[in-house]
Formats: structure tokens, sequence, C-alpha cells
């Protein structure tokens, strides 16, 4: 049976690429049809932003109810029930349910986009059948996503060793869990799962979080050693043992086999997209199984665009929706062109979290020479402070202060967590090049810092906003601090840290 209706562009796959891509395609006056099989939002609110939200929101209370348990006027907190099985089931019962019907509502609905539900069939760059339904379109917009890259080696079927995919379906608690890779979803995942009574090891071929500046490191680094969650760097993995379920990792270190043992391996070494339905088209495919798209998201064959992850990184949530809204203006005539530049980051380390956007102080360093630094805490970090008691050293400690319940608690509550803000600016134009921080609610502000490192902002320009005090990210007041200097040199004080973990 033939549709009716001839679409403008026929969205394959319904995630954060599809879906808001087909919206901003109405939204501009096209007539979008969306085919999708499970639900829309893709994996977001299954395993991934929304679910991580909620998980790292549950890790951190634990994190806090131990820490503060017995302290000040808080009770003893019994802690043996504690259960990453139980917050994952809640959410399953719950969050993925109630995040569904919201995408759904909120798309057909409210939006008023069409989607035709059901496991969908290119047949030709202009024809998807579902459900035995043909559907025309003039254009065709591939949307299908990635998935978890695993390695080739003994034991990777083992019941127990799982992906982020999985996360959500714990049923039962670890004891002992091996992370394979130390990229930005391992380490949020170590310091996701150690809350939870669960020792955790992270096992990095290379260098775990490799792009971020290293004053940021240092910090994940360190508090990690701090909380007990192990990183071997430069590791190898051979093989997950096990008889009929895992129970350990084996690896080459420094030339050496090592044995870990383990109940859980979780599998994070990156992301393969899911080009796949794309091939039979002719469309080309790049090394990394990635959809191959011009600036425009443009395949080689005209009238079929790759959107999101299926067409490679950066796998970013923010860069998978513009890919869908750059296509839809491109299918709509207008000639859109993505821009990668100034894409933020963000790693959950509950009870904090980690933001960047720019340049680390290294890059700085190589592409203008000496660099400013506006930063917080400064100088080396003095010992982990006693539980409600002031120390000499405090004044390194102190600021910054930040967001919602966590930082400055964690301050007075016996841990040596205070955050840390960096700016790093060229001197010279006075313009920033990076802008890096480790707290408790400063990612907000990167969502507009990265359009402010874009328009080439100054550190006069922000002398001149209205901070609202206390905040997450400081920026703005010590920017004012060191303004008023006519050859910017910043505090006074520049001392380089050596890495101390
Ligand atoms: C978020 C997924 S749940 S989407 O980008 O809103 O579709």
């Amino acid at each position: 049976m033939v549709g009716e209706k001839e679409y403008d562009a026929i969205w394959f796959g319904g995630g954060a690429a599809g879906r808001f891509g087909a919206a901003f395609h109405k939204a501009l006056g096209g007539k979008p049809l969306i085919v999708e099989e499970h639900h829309l939002g893709g994996e977001c609110h299954v395993c991934r932003c929304a679910f991580e939200n909620f998980f790292s929101d549950q890790a951190s209370m634990a994190e806090l109810m131990r820490l503060y348990s017995g302290k000040s006027w808080y009770p003893k907190i019994d802690l043996s029930h504690i259960s990453a099985a139980k917050a994952a089931e809640l959410y399953r019962n719950v969050g993925q349910r109630a995040f569904a019907d919201t995408m759904k509502h909120q798309t057909e609905k409210q939006l008023g986009v069409e989607v035709a539900w059901g496991k969908g069939k290119i047949i030709d760059k202009n024809t998807v059948e579902v459900n035995g339904k043909i559907y025309k379109g003039k254009n065709l917009v591939i949307g299908t996503g990635s998935r978890p890259t695993m390695p080739n080696i003994p034991g990777i079927n083992l019941p127990g060793v799982m992906t982020y995919i999985d996360h959500p379906e714990m049923r039962k608690d670890p004891k002992k869990m091996v992370i394979i890779g130390g990229g930005k979803i391992g380490i949020g995942k170590a310091a996701m799962f150690a809350p939870f009574n669960i020792e955790v090891t992270v096992l990095e071929k290379y260098t775990c979080l490799p792009k971020w500046d290293r004053d940021v490191r240092n910090f994940i680094f360190r508090d990690f050693k701090r909380r007990g969650i192990k990183i071997y760097e430069g590791i190898d993995v051979e093989e997950i043992k096990g008889k009929g379920k895992v129970e350990s990792v084996v690896a080459k270190f420094n030339g050496e086999t090592m044995e870990f043992p383990c109940d859980a391996v979780m599998v994070s070494i990156g992301l393969t997209p899911n080009s796949e339905p794309a091939i039979p088209l002719g469309v080309k495919i790049g090394k990394g199984n990635e959809i191959i798209i011009d600036e425009g998201c443009r395949t080689n064959i005209p009238g079929v665009y790759g959107v999101g992850d299926a067409a490679g990184p950066p796998y970013f949530m923010a860069i998978a929706r513009k890919r869908g809204m750059i296509a839809a203006k491109n299918i709509a005539g207008e000639d859109a062109k993505m821009d990668y530049s100034f894409v933020p980051d963000h790693i959950y380390i509950p009870p904090l979290e980690a933001t960047c956007v720019g340049l680390t102080e290294a890059e700085a360093r190589e592409k203008y020479g000496d660099v400013v630094l506006i930063q917080v805490p400064w100088g080396p970090k003095p010992k982990d402070p006693k539980p409600e008691e002031y120390y000499p050293g405090f004044e390194n400690q102190g600021l910054p202060v930040c967001g919602k319940m966590h930082t400055l608690n964690l301050l007075f509550y016996g841990q040596n967590r205070n955050g840390l803000v960096k700016a790093i600016v060229d001197p010279k134009s006075r313009k920033y090049v990076g802008f890096h921080s480790v707290g408790d609610g400063a990612k907000t502000a990167f969502q507009y810092l990265s359009y402010l490192l874009k328009i080439g902002w100054t550190v006069d320009q922000m002398a001149n906003l209205h901070e609202i005090f206390l905040n997450a990210e400081h920026f703005v007041q010590l920017s004012r601090l060191v303004a008023g200097q006519k050859e910017l040199k910043g505090f006074a004080a520049q001392v380089y840290l050596e890495d101390d973990f």
C-alpha cells in the first residue's frame, strides 16, 4: 500500500538528530515524516543523557549521605541497603517510560510531526517501507545513532559484561567492577558506581581523558585515589575470564600479566556509528564506520543526508541535534553549514561534574605562548581538611564555592573536593581561549561560554557582566579582579602544579 502523501523528507531514526531535525524541518514549513521502531529521543532517556543524569544524582546522594552521616546535625545513616540496581530499577519502571511518553507527546501532539511507527526498511533513496506500508520522500535523512565498540577479546560475551546500554538493566549490585576504557563514559561510570559500595578499577590502554586540561584530570584522578577508585593507564586488556559468568579480567601491564578479579565488566572503549542502513544506497562510509557527510550533512548521494552519531564524532547531543537542524535547513533550500568550533564537553563525576570548552592550558601555551590563567584554587593542594574544623590552609580551599548543595558542603564536611575554576586568556588580545571547571552547577554557563569564546569575548567584557554571587563558575568576578591591568598578567602568582595523584 502506498501512503497518499509524499514527504519533503523521511527522517530515518527518531533520536536526537531525527527528532530535532524533523521538528525544525516542520517549523520551516516542510513536510517531514519520522520513521522510528522503538521510541523517540533515541538512547537519551533509555540509557544515555537522561538516565546518566538520574543515576549520577542517585550516586551523588549516596556519596553525600556517606560523607555527612553522623556529622553536624545529620543523623547516622545506615548505608547497608544502598543499591545501584535499585536505583536502575526505579529509572526503568518510571523514568524510561515517563521520558518516552514525553518525547512522543511533544513530537506528535505538541509539534504535530508525523511518525511512522515500526521497523523501517529503506527501499531506495525516496522510498521507505514500514509495516508493509510504503512512504515516499523527496529526501532521506539517516540518523540511526551509534553503538558501543566492542573489543575482540575472549570472554567478551560472558554474562556480566556490559556497556552503557545495559547499565539501566542492572538487576544485581556487583561487588567488584572493572571498567575497560577510561574515556568520558568510563570515567563517568567509575564515579557513578563507586558510591554504591562497588569496588571499581579502570583499565585504559593509553591515557584517561587525554583531551582534558591537566588540572581537571589531576583533580579527578586525585579524587578517585582518595575514594579508592583504581586507575591503570597503558594497560592492554587481553581476556575476560569466567566459568559461565565474569570472574576476572586479564591484562598486560609493563610487560607483566595481571589479573583483576571482578563480578562485572563495563566496556567503554568508544562508539561505532550505525551506518549500515545507508550502505545499500551507495553512501560513502568512512574507516570508523561513519556516514561521510559534508558540512551541510549531505552524503555523496544527492538527497540523502547523514545526521547524529551515525555520521561519526563528535558524539555529543548538541551536535546530533544541530546536524538534524542543518540538514533540515538544507532540505528547505538554504545553504547551512555545521560549525564544530568550541563544542563544550562534560563528565558526571558525582557528586561533582567537570565541564570544559576551548583550549586546554597546554594547547593554549603552544598556540599563544605565555597565557594568563584566571584560576582558583591556586598553588599546591593542601591535605584533606578534617570534618567541621578550621585549619590553616583553608585559604586555598575556600573558592570556588559552587552551585546546588555539593561543593561548598564537601569542603566543610571534611573532603578536599572543592572544585576548580580555570579560564585561559591570551594576554595580547585579552580574549579568552578556554574555560574549565570542576564543581557543581557550572555546566549551564558553558552553553553560553562556548558562544562567547567564538565571538572573541575579552576579560574586559566579562568584567562588565552582572554576576549572581555565589555562583558556580566564578568567571565574572575572577576576571573583574584583574581586568583593570593595562598589561594583562592575571594574579600575581601563577604556580605550575605538579601532578600529585
Ligand atoms: C532527549 C532526546 S531525551 S532528544 O534529543 O530530545 O530527542
